[in-house]
């Protein structure tokens, strides 16, 4: 393929999948629709509205709960082979358990899969994107070693019912942003913030968890239902500063802080936590009075049932980081996980910035990402299960920074597949705008603009919904493509 200037174009494989992401409770609403139970960020925002920068929530959100047929209208538009959601726990069982099944849970899963089935788009779903139902949460939620069993019996109950149409499965979105934000900081609900163990103690139960999930689906649904279940962790990539020696056991060490802690069990030949990190905490909580490891060990049973409980490795990729070492400035005096490592990370000045404080365009790191969790990982498949860029609510339609974001990631993934990285798929996140966490409704990641002040919660194009289109339709990425119009239809 030649773009109109005539330049050769890379192509994209023909089963190479294109999507786009977004989560239950980022965009559902109804919140207490029928009987859906309560969740930690129906908690967390109704009862400390201060929480969230613009003090909102996901009660309505951008109502996908009533507007799912747009949506699907949305995914044709944009030609999507496939569609990542997740499913809302509290509202398949409202009580957490699986005593209770809700059936209006069930019917609004089956209709939202049935119109993407309908129009050929297939559905990616993970079972865990934050919503966990409070009643957990208050038996200790992750902290609970109960836990991994409610969550295999949450499982159970949507490999039963919508297995037979879902055959991509991820368990959890985000160990990292579960664990690290919401056990060992504030940064999300539950905001736990016990920052000595929170997050070592949520990793070790999350993955086991993982894997109950993993062996339940692989024993006794794949052999019918014939799907593939992996987990998506969130992968940014962590360089040296230097090519100093030091500065690169720093990088390696907050590469293990930040997703070895919960990839390495799973994915790596030998599972258990990363090496050094583990010794680095078991050193520092003796020197700290601990008469324990506040890194929680595996016993031998738990390390291999975990170990290898993949059938391909999700990956959430946004942006890069340079690490140096001795330059750990905090003012923290609580041992934590970012003490443990103490590393310094730097962001080039030219790297452009995003809407996002955490969020710059860097270069090539989808590459860098890929092919070192290729090396250290086996080979494994991969597929982007998200990748984006935010505005602010009142910059234009016309979102070029986007654009130009997307291209260079996309540049990035086909540089991985020249170097044999095994990548199957890329979802953009987001279809459309949604309820960013912390950030409410401030920051916008959509390639759909959502007007959350208009009862129907109006969608709308963004320029980079066309890009998107075009580079999916003729799988190349043209760097000179202009949308004429700015008027969607379907092909
Ligand atoms: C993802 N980081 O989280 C989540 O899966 C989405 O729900 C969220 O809306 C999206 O990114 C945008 O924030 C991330 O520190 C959290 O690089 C943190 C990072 C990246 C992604």
């Amino acid at each position: 393929a030649r773009s109109a200037l005539g330049i050769q174009l890379r192509r994209f494989p023909d089963d190479f999948i294109f999507g786009a992401a977004t989560a239950a409770y980022q965009i559902e609403g109804g919140w207490n629709a029928d009987d859906k139970g309560e969740n930690v960020w129906d908690y967390i925002t109704h009862n400390n509205p201060n929480y969230i920068v613009d003090q909102t929530n996901g009660d309505v959100a951008a109502d996908s709960y009533h507007n799912y047929k747009r949506d699907v209208e949305m995914m044709r538009e944009l030609g999507l082979d496939a569609y990542r959601f997740s499913f809302a726990w509290s509202r398949i069982l409202p009580l957490g358990f699986n005593n209770y099944v809700s059936k209006s849970g069930i019917a609004f899963y089956d209709n939202y899969i049935n119109e993407m089935i309908k129009y050929n788009i297939t559905p990616m779903a993970t079972l865990y994107h934050w919503d966990l139902p409070q009643k957990i949460q208050d038996l200790g939620g992750f902290a609970n070693p109960l836990f991994s069993d409610w969550f295999e019996d949450y499982a159970r109950v949507v490999f039963e019912h919508f297995g037979d149409r879902i055959k991509k499965w991820l368990t959890f979105n985000e160990p990292r942003e579960i664990c690290f934000e919401g056990y060992g900081s504030h940064t999300k609900a539950p905001a736990i913030n016990i920052t000595d163990v929170g997050t070592y103690i949520c990793a070790k139960n999350l993955v086991i968890a993982h894997a109950k999930a993993y062996r339940a689906y692989n024993r006794d649904y794949k052999p019918v239902q014939n799907g593939e279940c992996g987990i998506t962790i969130s992968v940014n990539w962590f360089g040296p500063l230097t090519n100093s020696t030091e500065d690169q056991f720093a990088a390696e060490m907050r590469r293990q802080a930040e997703w070895g802690i919960y990839a390495e069990p799973i994915f790596s030949k030998d599972g258990g936590f990363p090496k050094e990190l583990e010794e680095r905490v078991a050193t520092k909580s003796l020197q700290q009075g601990y008469q324990w490891s506040r890194m929680p060990s595996f016993t031998e049973e738990e390390r291999m049932f975990v170990r290898g409980t993949y059938d391909f490795f999700g990956v959430n990729h946004y942006t890069a980081y340079l690490v140096s070492a001795n330059e750990y400035l905090t003012d923290q005096i609580e041992p934590s996980l970012l003490d443990d490592v103490g590393v310094g990370i730097h962001v080039p000045e030219e790297w452009p910035k995003s809407a996002s404080s955490w969020l710059t365009q860097a270069p090539n790191s989808i590459y860098n990402s890929l092919v070192h969790l290729k090396n250290k990982y086996n080979d494994p498949i991969f597929y982007i299960t998200e990748n984006g860029w935010s505005t602010t609510p009142s910059d234009s339609l016309f979102d070029e920074d986007r654009v130009k974001y997307y291209r260079a990631a996309l540049e990035s993934v086909l540089n991985a597949i020249d170097a044999g990285v095994r990548i199957k798929g890329y979802m953009a996140w987001s279809l459309m705008d949604n309820f960013e966490w912390l950030l409410g409704y401030t920051e916008r990641f959509g390639l759909y603009h959502v007007d959350f002040e208009s009862p129907n919660r109006t969608r709308t194009p963004r320029k980079s919904a066309f890009v998107y289109k075009q580079i999916v339709k003729s799988r190349t990425i043209d760097p000179n493509y202009e949308p004429e119009t700015m008027i969607m239809t379907i092909e």
